[in-house]
């Protein structure tokens, strides 16, 4: 693919139109793609796990040569509010000065750049150009003598209603077994898929009530990434944090109209698009002993065809002690959080929650193992001590029974960033979101000393990074930009308990650039939002509609410099480097999938930033 062709995008008046009816002011323009449609083809790459956290080894350049300069000047594509802080990553030219012009090439800000430095995670020399003090609504680019001026972007007030409202929208245009409507989907309008009405009991979930072989029924859910697949521990983390964002800033979600099927219904859109993972999720819970099947899945993963052709056979699979909990927690928050809309929903969400629970203190051990007729996505963790110490924050905060605070184990531990795999930091969250009706058993200092911690950490990283971004080398693992994010929500969590650290709101506000373009591969993450995004995603639907642009608002993995797909992919990724090594390029399920985990820290941080930043 030509450089040029990956320039194009999909015009954000369209976006605008099909994402909400009322959302933000797109601007901005597009030419008509040109790419051809990606052939579906079938990929059975053998995917261990879609969102895996793998602790990658650090690729780093092995000669002495000095750092190589980037060619292009790297920003926030999609933009900033009028008062954020507004960094660009400038090549490492002899220029000692920038410019910022607006859309009549008028010069509206001059600055001086900062000492050239090298990022260690790229291997480039850079400067930085700090243009904050530009607090105008307007359209930009910013210039340096010796390099191509930057894209095009924008300082707005809405700066993130539409990415938020996107980001949102990706949940839609991933759930299963419902057809998506042209009124909600535009041209992404598709037949319904996996209607999972009749799930058959696999072997590993047999018992005496639901023999091998029997069925249940387990409609709706979100497929989990890229594959047709459901597993309740990435729902898990995925769900909760849409429903935290919703927890800390209902005020911004209750006035947003997503352009869904439930819209106008007066339920939030947020929580209806959340409830139809929650529905799911409750079916996935045994009701005769309270224990929650893993997964829902087909023997193998499908080819890369639409929803409604891929009729093979689904299973749920074995009751884990992870699943359980996760299942407790989300139950649990979701039991306070829809109580004003649904009292009976909200009574039979925690006492699911409190089934789960009773059934992993009788099964506290019970880890995944893949049968030998299952190759798709594991999900297995062997220490949920901290799935434990989540659901126990959960159930303290609905329920305000201190008893079960007591297997949150506040004083063990730091706080950490979240991923599916490690989710005690939710619970954390949860608590901070609640800190005002707290009981005593719960020690606010240290909840508060726990975040700040965290918080400075990175904040320190940030101050004295080259791309002005607290990430090093060993963060380019699978799936880098949910970590990059799910970091950026735990700062505007820590920041929101002290609003006098503004460095926190920074500090995230640098990782949401970095996702958006301030990064050493020159994309915009998020597909649809940006002047260079993501063309060719490994993502079922995308890959067989026979569009050539990909469906928008879902973030990519990003750069994993243990490119563990190598051995599938017939293109190789551009550079061995770690902050480089991302492939635009369908077969790269390690670095260009799609997960939902990794699209719930944008919905939360859009709108944080939305919120937070005037
Ligand atoms: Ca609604
Ligand atoms: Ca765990
Ligand atoms: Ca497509």
């Amino acid at each position: 693919m030509s450089k040029k062709s990956a320039f194009q995008y999909l015009s954000l008046v369209t976006l605008s139109s099909l994402l909400a009816a009322c959302g933000g002011g797109g601007g901005g323009g597009g030419s008509t793609p040109t790419k051809p449609t990606s052939v579906a083809t079938s990929s059975s790459a053998a995917v261990v796990s879609s969102s895996a956290s793998v602790t990658s080894s650090a690729v780093t350049s092995s000669s002495s040569s000095a750092p190589s300069v980037p060619t292009m000047i790297k920003l926030n594509q999609v933009g900033y509010k009028p008062f954020a802080e507004k960094l660009a990553v400038v090549p490492g030219v002899a220029a000692t000065t920038f410019a910022v012009k607006d859309a009549n090439d008028a010069v509206v800000l001059t600055g001086n750049l900062s000492a050239a430095q090298t990022w260690a995670p790229s291997y480039e020399s850079v400067k930085l150009a700090d243009f904050s003090d530009l607090k105008e609504e307007g359209t930009y680019t910013l210039s340096v003598e010796g390099v191509q001026n930057s894209a095009s972007f924008k300082i707005a007030a809405d700066a993130y209603d539409l990415l938020n409202v996107g980001a949102i929208k990706a949940f839609y245009f991933n759930r299963a077994g419902i057809e998506l409507q042209e009124e909600y989907a535009g041209i992404y309008k598709r037949a319904a898929g996996h209607a999972d009405t009749n799930v058959i009991v696999h072997k590993s979930a047999a018992t005496p009530a639901r023999p091998e072989g029997s069925t249940i029924s387990a409609p709706r859910g979100w497929y989990d990434a890229g594959d047709y697949n459901l597993y309740i521990v990435n729902s898990g983390i995925t769900t909760y944090t849409l429903l935290a964002a919703y927890e800390k800033y209902a005020s911004y979600f209750n006035s947003r109209d997503f352009n869904i099927p439930e819209s106008g219904d007066g339920v939030p859109d947020l929580l209806d698009e959340a409830r139809w993972n929650l529905d799911w999720m409750l079916s996935m819970q045994d009701p005769n002993d309270g224990g929650v099947y893993h997964k829902l899945t087909s023997k193998e993963f499908s080819g890369f065809v639409m929803p409604n052709a891929d009729t093979s056979l689904r299973y749920v699979v074995q009751k884990t002690t992870a699943a359980t909990l996760d299942f407790a927690a989300v139950m649990a928050a979701a039991s306070r959080i829809y109580k004003p809309y649904d009292a009976n929903l909200s009574t039979r969400m925690l006492d699911a929650a409190k089934a789960a629970w009773t059934w992993a203190e009788a099964n506290d051990k019970v880890y995944y193992t893949q049968p030998t007729d299952i190759k798709t996505g594991e999900y297995g963790d062997s220490n949920v001590s901290d799935e434990l110490a989540w659901a126990a924050a959960e159930l303290y905060i609905t329920t305000g029974e201190n008893a079960y605070f007591a297997d949150f184990k506040q004083s063990a531990g730091s706080a950490d960033i979240p991923g599916w795999q490690n989710v005690k930091s939710l619970g954390l969250i949860s608590l901070a979101h609640n800190i005002d009706s707290l009981s005593a058993v719960v020690d606010k200092d240290l909840l508060k000393s726990r975040l700040n911690a965290l918080a400075t950490s990175a904040s320190t990283s940030k101050s004295t990074s080259a791309y002005g971004v607290p990430l090093a080398t060993g963060d380019f693992y699978w799936g880098s930009n949910s970590g990059a994010l799910n970091k950026a929500m735990m700062l505007t969590v820590a920041y929101e308990l002290d609003n006098t650290k503004t460095a926190y709101l920074k500090t995230a506000q640098s990782l949401l650039d970095y996702v958006l373009g301030r990064n050493a591969t020159d994309f915009s993450f998020v597909t649809g939002f940006g002047v260079r995004t993501p063309q060719n995603i490994h993502h079922r639907p995308s890959g067989a509609d026979g569009i050539s642009v990909p469906i928008p608002g879902f973030v990519v993995g990003g750069p994993n410099a243990s490119q563990d797909d190598k051995k599938d992919c017939n293109k190789p990724y551009p550079s061995t480097i770690a902050a480089k090594s991302y492939l635009d390029a369908q077969c790269s399920y390690a670095s260009n999938e799609i997960a939902i985990n990794w699209n719930a820290p944008l919905v939360y941080v859009s709108a944080a930033l939305q919120v937070l930043t005037e």
